[in-house]
């Protein structure tokens, strides 16, 4: 494995952190170290920024055109794809990811090279008809630097999903991983410069939040920040922004519901709605965690979701089974903690996955469970577990429906199960969150469909054309010719 681990990626080169620091890393599946990474400070962090504006304002990035950009993304997209299985076994150390869930952030990962490629020079100005004599017109420019903080839960992706329409755009990236899960990011910023990308344009600086983290987002050398992470560092996050007058997006989860209506279709709902909260052990922002059921069919809906989750297995990457472990300790105690609450609290526990035989005993595993009926002020009701955890709550009619939807502070996904057409609609309309499916969930996650939420879920849209618009500024050009 091929991983410069205790070293940042800065101006095209490996470079020790300045005051030597480092930390381990912990593999999910056995709780135990696998490796050290730099642990940067403000000094580190400013190196990278101060590469980054070179690259853009001086540098071979600078020049480049959009064209050659999206020679460059395309280029990156096909060395993904060539390095994949050497990548997915990093990610599956790394993360605890079953083996095929890594194989497919991969796939993931350079189709958001892909999209972004083909895309970059599509990004077109406009031409305003104004007052005679004059010419107006509307030009998209990046905004120079752009910092990126990731997740630990989709590493790869969120890679891709906040440096691909970045870098399309044309600024110069520093990226700080999330310290539990940083190392496909060294390998890949290592493949990006195998296809092109010029010293500068990509530096991967590690460390912890509040210090690396803080020192990126309080940097003045950086114009706009990509936040991806808690509710509460997003607000941090904001506020440094604010203290320099840059914006940022912020994706910080949701307690995503599905409406499931007495005349749904339940052989396609139940093994999507099993999928939306296990996937990734219920570790994505984007997990359907709460089930809304209409009352006449509850007992029939929860009896059939029961036998499903029942079948649920966790099992390590290798073993490649339905989960993987929780991310760390700190992680696994949190979600264990929502399990036992809602125990002690009395919630009657529908159906529990199974354990595979053979897991390490100090790996992070909690048994996934469903609850419910889950009483509406419960905690669980309406907080992110961000586990394998799902809630199941009644509701009497379309009103109660979605008046329970949208009784949570997030807004980020949620989707309706009915075959009314006109009550689709309704819906749609009326749930408040970023992306609403109906009749599925997710759909592919495709990297085409703008993505983002509102309140406690975040602001800014990635994914999609959308995310090109927030990775630059619109600057009005008025020329008087007459
Ligand atoms: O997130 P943090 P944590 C949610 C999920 C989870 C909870 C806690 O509910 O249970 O957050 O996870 C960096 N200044 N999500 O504690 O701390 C940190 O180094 C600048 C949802 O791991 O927000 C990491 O890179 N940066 C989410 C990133 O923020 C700081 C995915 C996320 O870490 C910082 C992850 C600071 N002061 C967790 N403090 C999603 N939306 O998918 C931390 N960081």
């Amino acid at each position: 494995m091929k991983i410069d681990f205790t070293r940042n990626f800065i101006g095209g080169a490996w470079v020790d952190p300045v005051e030597g620091a480092t930390m381990p890393v912990y593999e999910p599946a056995t709780g135990k170290p696998f490796g050290s990474i730099a642990d940067s400070g403000i000094a580190d962090v400013d190196l990278a920024v101060v590469a980054a504006r070179k690259a853009y304002d001086d540098g071979a990035w600078g020049r480049t055109t959009a064209t050659e950009r999206g020679r460059m993304l395309t280029r990156f997209a096909e060395l993904i794809l060539g390095n994949a299985s050497e990548l997915s076994a990093i990610e599956a150390k790394d993360t605890g990811k079953p083996k095929s869930v890594a194989d497919a952030d991969f796939v993931a990962l350079a189709r958001y090279f892909e999209f972004y490629g083909g895309a970059a020079d599509k990004l077109h100005g406009e031409v305003i008809p104004y007052l005679n004599g004059y010419h107006v017109g509307v030009l998209h420019e990046p905004h120079g630097v752009t910092g990126h903080i990731l997740p630990w839960n989709y590493p790869a992706q969120m890679f891709g999903r906040t440096l691909a329409p970045s870098l399309a755009v044309g600024n110069a990236t520093v990226l700080k991983p999330a310290e539990d899960a940083c190392a496909s990011s060294l390998r890949l910023v290592e493949l990006a410069a195998e296809a092109g990308f010029p010293e500068g344009s990509i530096n991967v600086v590690t460390g912890k939040g509040h210090t690396a983290g803080a020192a990126l987002a309080s940097h003045h050398g950086v114009d706009f920040m990509s936040f991806t992470g808690s509710p509460e560092v997003g607000q941090i996050i904001q506020k440094l922004c604010a203290d320099h007058y840059i914006s940022c997006t912020l994706e910080l989860g949701g307690k995503s519901p599905h409406l499931v209506f007495a005349d749904a279709d339940l052989d396609a709902a139940i093994p999507v709605i099993v999928k939306a909260i296990i996937q990734n052990s219920g570790q994505t922002c984007s997990a359907g965690s709460r089930v809304l059921v209409e009352k006449a069919i509850y007992d029939k809906f929860a009896a059939r979701l029961a036998d499903a989750f029942a079948k649920v297995r966790v099992g390590s990457p290798e073993m490649d089974l339905d989960c993987g472990p929780i991310i760390t300790a700190k992680q696994q105690k949190r979600v264990q903690g929502f399990i036992d609450r809602a125990r002690e609290d009395g919630i009657a526990v529908l159906a529990e996955g199974q354990l595979a035989d053979g897991i390490a005993a100090d790996g992070y595993y909690v048994k996934p469970t469903v609850f419910g009926p889950v009483p509406r002020a419960n905690v669980i009701a309406s907080e992110e577990v961000f586990g394998p955890v799902l809630t199941v709550l009644p509701f009497e009619d379309e009103a109660d429906a979605v008046r329970l939807a949208n009784a949570t502070d997030y807004g980020l996904v949620a989707a309706v199960w009915t075959r009314d057409g006109a009550r689709q609609m309704r819906l749609v309309k009326r749930i408040r969150s970023g992306q609403v499916f109906v009749n599925c969930y997710g759909a592919g996650a495709g990297i085409e469909l703008p993505f983002g939420g509102s309140g406690k879920s975040g602001h800014g849209r990635e994914k999609g054309f959308a995310a090109l618009h927030d990775f630059s500024k619109t600057k009005t050009m008025v020329i008087n010719h007459g």
